[in-house]
């Protein structure tokens, strides 16, 4: 094996004066108190039916309740499940056809983030709205990498709120390349999802949002993992592939194992690594995703292998019996297209600005009316995403762009992280930091890009951008603000001057109209 595969990486990388410990609003996550359970990894959700060529998926968004801690269920969101979701698996290539359903008492949107799906209705952004009790028909054809990607609600400005509920499933892309990896792909055996969120419990073991509130986003002091509390994980292989999405709305989580366990990371958002990466530390951003191999080799039957966020332990593995595994890890995974950028373009600029309610993109709100920018599909063009905030006091804003993948090419003119040379969708910018990002779309459409602290996108921390064919122009019907506010409010039963949603504050409180 290279010394560059050797080198085990040791810290967090970004700014430490920065992290979310500092915020004025931080809720630290506390130790459960709860006896531990078994991790419920989501199941896989079984296709409708398949053929060569196709494959037919129903997804449906339910409310339900989930026995979370002793004492009474708490009330939930889920996909064909009362919380989070079952995994769908993607195969590239396969024309995938989904029938999107909304049993919920109100509007909904279903997200695909990370896919490279048209804008705006495919991609399920705020311009795609599902009523109650209806059903609608999307379908794709995938034409990107094997990578961990995940659905989720987005109907703004009600983002945040429906996935505090639970909306959010993992899901899982697979081709051809990846499948010739020697990497554990068993799934729920040695190939975990593992969703990252926190919730604060009030009364009778229920969430409620709106008094957990913060415009910098909410958190909670109970870490829920694959929507379980205090889990455990039975280990019965050496090595363990974690799939890591931080699907909170706004933790960082700082990873790291007991012993300081060395391990892998093998992906990211957009899929596999161009290298492997050891680390023994890992941080992720709002929606950030990683791919990890544990070796769980220098344990034995009876040990107990713990994963923190800081200092509170968060996932129990209990190494059982298992084969050894002498698989190796080759230093090379798979090759990343970087496309030369297109000649003579402009580089763009996008600054994100403020906190709490002030948080803007490029000095405005967002507005679904309004285009802010347009790019022609197969343009490669470089965009430079600067943090406006300063050290003290500001605040990594995870930037994430729809409809497609990107590279990192630096940050303030520096190499990026050595776990950012793959493909990308999000990307935690530090305070008074420009991330200089290589952007092209494949598909013609409508695409959102914003911070990922899910407040702050509500908030109006987001723009949109048409990628354009100009041989085949297109028109959009673009959703506005007074018919998905007049829905939510017939929906809750109230009038409309009485409905509270989470990002409105944001533009009142600026003097704004959303
Ligand atoms: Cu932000």
């Amino acid at each position: 094996m290279s010394e560059e595969t050797e080198k085990v990486y040791t810290d967090y990388f970004f700014d430490e004066p920065a992290y979310n410990t500092h915020d004025g609003g931080y809720v630290p996550l506390e130790r459960m108190k709860v006896p531990e359970q078994r991790l419920n990894v989501p199941p896989l959700l079984e296709p409708d039916r398949e053929t060569e060529t196709d494959i037919y998926y129903t997804l449906v968004a339910q409310a339900g309740e989930t026995q979370l801690l002793p004492g009474l269920p708490t009330k939930t969101w889920g996909y064909n499940t009362s919380l989070l979701g079952k995994t769908p698996v993607f195969k590239k290539g396969k024309h995938i056809h989904i029938t999107l359903k909304n049993e919920l008492p109100e509007l909904t949107t279903f997200h695909w983030h990370g896919l490279n799906v048209s804008g705006p209705i495919v991609d399920g952004g705020c311009h795609a709205p599902i009523y109650p009790g209806e059903t609608k028909q999307i379908d794709f054809t995938l034409d990107q990498p094997a990578a961990t990607t995940w659905l989720h609600a987005h109907p703004c400005p009600s983002t945040a709120e429906q996935v505090w509920h639970g909306l959010a499933a993992m899901t899982i892309i697979q081709d051809d390349v990846e499948a010739k990896l020697p990497f554990p792909r068993h799934y729920g055996v040695d190939d975990i999802p593992l969703v990252l969120q926190d919730r604060r419990f009030h009364e009778n073991n229920q969430w409620d949002y709106r008094a957990d509130y913060d415009p910098d986003g909410v958190q909670g002091p109970t870490a829920l993992i694959d929507g379980t509390v205090n889990p455990y994980f039975d280990v019965t292989t050496q090595k363990v592939r974690l799939r890591i999405l931080d699907g909170a709305n706004r933790r960082e989580w700082r990873l790291h194992f007991s012993d300081d366990l060395t391990f892998t990371q093998i992906a990211s958002d957009g899929g596999i690594l161009p290298a492997p990466v050891k680390l023994t530390k890992l941080m992720l951003t709002c929606a950030e995703r990683a791919e990890i191999i544990v070796d769980f080799g220098n344990y034995h039957n009876g040990d107990v292998v713990t994963l923190y966020s800081d200092d509170v332990p968060i996932v129990h593995f209990r190494i059982g019996d298992y084969q050894p595994d002498h698989t190796v890890i080759p230093d090379h995974l798979v090759d990343i297209p970087n496309p030369e950028p297109t000649p003579n373009l402009p580089i763009k600029k996008v600054v994100m600005s403020g906190m709490d309610e002030e948080v803007m993109l490029d000095g405005k709100k967002f507005d679904m009316q309004r285009i802010d920018a347009k790019q022609k599909v197969g343009d490669v063009a470089i965009w430079d995403i600067t943090n406006t905030n300063d050290m003290t006091g500001g605040m990594v804003h995870p930037f994430h762009m729809h409809g497609c993948q990107f590279l990192v090419l630096s940050r303030n003119g520096h190499e990026p992280y050595p776990n950012e040379h793959g493909f990308k969708d999000t990307v935690g910018v530090n305070p008074g930091e420009t991330v200089r990002i290589k952007v092209w779309f494949n598909l013609p459409g409508v695409y959102m890009y914003h911070c990922h602290i899910i407040e702050h996108e509500d908030g109006g921390m987001m723009a949109q951008i048409e990628a354009f064919d100009p041989d085949h122009p297109k028109t959009y019907d673009l959703m506005d603000m007074d018919t998905l506010a007049k829905a939510f409010a017939k929906e809750r039963g109230i009038d409309v001057k009485d409905l509270w949603m989470a990002g409105m504050d944001s533009y009142e409180k600026m003097g704004m109209k959303m």
